[in-house]
């Protein structure tokens, strides 16, 4: 049997498979979420949760640098250090069950070297599509890579950049809700 693929929009689209193929599903295992340079929210409007490159397991290092989609899982980080309100890092003491903030949720990752900022090292940005009450600098990230979206691009404009994160996310989500790829919730739902 022929693989079959998703529609493309964009020349420059890999083909999505209708079923994750190899490498994919690639599951993180729990990352801490570290500080970025903080341009998602304030420039982009598209706040990410970054995690550290070296720490992720082997299968992710041989990734393209490009935009991804899957799934991910946060939970708080436990420990004994008081946190208040204002302190940057609170360890995702303020994610709210309640809200969701804990379920399987959707997500495109950027794996790369930003080269419209032109960033020295590889950063690995996940942008979780949900409405967060609060950051989580400090919690812990569970990350399903489903598949690979297209190759890292520089732009002229931010702009440009903004609009195709944003068909980045229209297609990740178009994918994720098929069954084929819902199913893979489960990978890291436990
Ligand atoms: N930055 C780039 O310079 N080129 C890209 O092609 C690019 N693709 C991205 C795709 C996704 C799904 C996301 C979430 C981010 C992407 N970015 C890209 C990274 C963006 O520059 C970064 O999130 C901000 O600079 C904040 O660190
Ligand atoms: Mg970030």
């Amino acid at each position: 049997m022929p693989i079959e693929y998703h529609e493309t929009r964009r020349d420059v689209d890999e083909r999505i498979p209708v079923s994750p193929i190899a490498p994919f599903p690639l599951v993180s295992g729990f990352q801490e979420v570290i500080a970025g340079f903080g341009r998602g929210s304030a420039e982009l409007g598209i706040p990410t949760a970054n995690v550290t490159p070296e720490q992720l397991p082997n299968g992710f290092h041989e990734l393209e640098l490009g935009a991804y989609f899957g799934f991910a899982r946060l939970r708080p980080k436990v420990t004994s250090t008081q946190i208040t309100p204002d302190d940057k890092f609170n360890y995702g003491k303020y994610l709210e069950k309640e809200n969701g903030d804990l379920d399987v949720l959707p997500v495109v990752l950027s794996i790369g070297l930003n080269p419209f900022y032109g960033n020295k090292h590889k950063t690995v940005e996940v942008y979780v599509m949900h409405e967060f009450h609060h950051s989580f600098y400090g919690a812990e990230i569970n990350i399903c890579v489903l598949g690979f979206i297209r190759r890292e691009l520089n732009y002229t404009s931010v702009e440009a950049l903004i609009s195709d994160i944003q068909l980045d996310i229209e297609i990740a989500n178009e994918v994720l809700k098929t069954p084929e790829y819902d199913d893979c919730r489960k990978l890291i739902s436990i």
